[in-house]
């Protein structure tokens, strides 16, 4: 018996099977089917971007995997989106949802005839080459993208111990958070909480991978949150003598420690000192599913892919917002 390999569907060829035999391949085929078959998910072809992680989104807006093959690629489209809703949350409730309309909305596999990079996507005038081989749309369903935010000042102490205020819906209190110093920033974000000009981080210890709250005085408040921290009448802010808005450094000749810890040295810095720049950290990961079903047909109708949901990856935004000091 001949087997003719030609009207085996692509699918089956994926699997090498021309080394087989004919009952072989009926094995291998019996089994591809049940396998398709019992999560009640008609899966054709296995969809290989598992591994690949989402590329930085461009354009408006284009959302994009290169499969491992670099031959093959899954993407969405939002028109008039852009990055902005990876560096923000939605207004309303916890996701953002579009429904694939295949006009404004669109979700494609495609697989292209030779490697496919970045610039394929990205160019303001899309090269010609490689050409597209076949092209797989989705026939309906839904992009969601769920975004949370995560806000660090990087001081090395926990929100939890630097007074953060969670509404009972999960969100976070700032203006109710405590504020030590009154700043308009609260701690959990603030990179330096009494505001005496010494970084949190430089006024607490880790040892052991447990937090040491310094208290040089013994006055029972911690370095940190303490604005005189050897309590010798000057505030630490202005044992600053090199007027640098870093008490830190000021270290006399001889001595290991600066001068706003020795309560013995106690002069008053003649320059004038302000509160120094704050910096904390704005981090947002976005969770971007095809929900609501995900079909994938070529022009002929066939079906390649059908499943109630597909994870399609993550993307993750950092931002650096900055205080000026006053
Ligand atoms: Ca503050
Ligand atoms: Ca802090
Ligand atoms: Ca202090
Ligand atoms: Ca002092």
């Amino acid at each position: 018996m001949r087997i003719n390999f030609d009207i085996i569907p692509e699918f089956l060829l994926l699997f090498g099977l021309k080394i087989f035999g004919m009952k072989r391949l009926l094995a291998i085929f019996t089994a591809v089917i049940i396998s398709s078959c019992d999560d009640g998910d008609l899966t054709l072809e296995r969809l290989n971007f598992d591994e690949s992680a989402v590329e930085t989104p461009c354009g408006e807006l284009l959302l994009f995997k290169i499969g491992e093959s670099r031959k093959e690629s899954l993407m969405i489209e939002l028109q008039g989106e852009t990055t902005e809703i990876f560096s923000s949350l939605p207004t309303n409730g916890n996701s953002r949802r579009y429904t694939i309309n295949n006009n404004s909305v669109k979700a494609l596999y495609r697989i292209f005839e030779g490697d496919v990079n970045r610039n394929y996507f990205c160019n303001a005038i899309p090269p010609t080459e490689p050409q597209v081989i076949e092209e797989w749309y989705a026939t309906g369903g839904t992009v969601e993208i769920v975004t949370s935010l995560e806000e660090d000042d990087n001081d090395n102490l926990p929100a939890e111990l630097e007074g953060i205020v969670v509404n009972p819906d999960g969100t976070i209190n700032r203006e109710a958070s405590q504020d030590t110093d009154g700043d308009g920033l609260p701690d959990y974000l603030d990179i330096d909480d009494d505001g005496d000009n010494v970084l949190t981080s430089q006024e607490i210890a880790i040892a052991n991978n447990e937090i040491i709250f310094t208290d040089t005085d013994g006055d029972g408040i911690p370095n940190y949150l303490d604005t005189d921290d050897d309590n010798d009448g000057v505030s630490t802010m202005n044992e600053d003598l090199n007027g640098d808005n870093n008490p830190a450094n000021d270290i006399q000749t001889g001595n290991t420690e600066a001068n706003y810890l020795i309560p013995s040295l106690n002069e008053v810095t003649t320059l004038p000192v302000s509160r120094r720049n704050h910096t904390y950290i704005e981090a947002y990961t976005s969770t971007i599913g095809l929900v609501d079903g995900f079909q994938l047909i070529n022009s002929g109708q066939e079906v390649k892919y059908d499943v109630p949901r597909y994870d399609f990856g993550t993307v993750t935004t950092q931002i650096t917002q900055q205080e000026t000091g006053n």
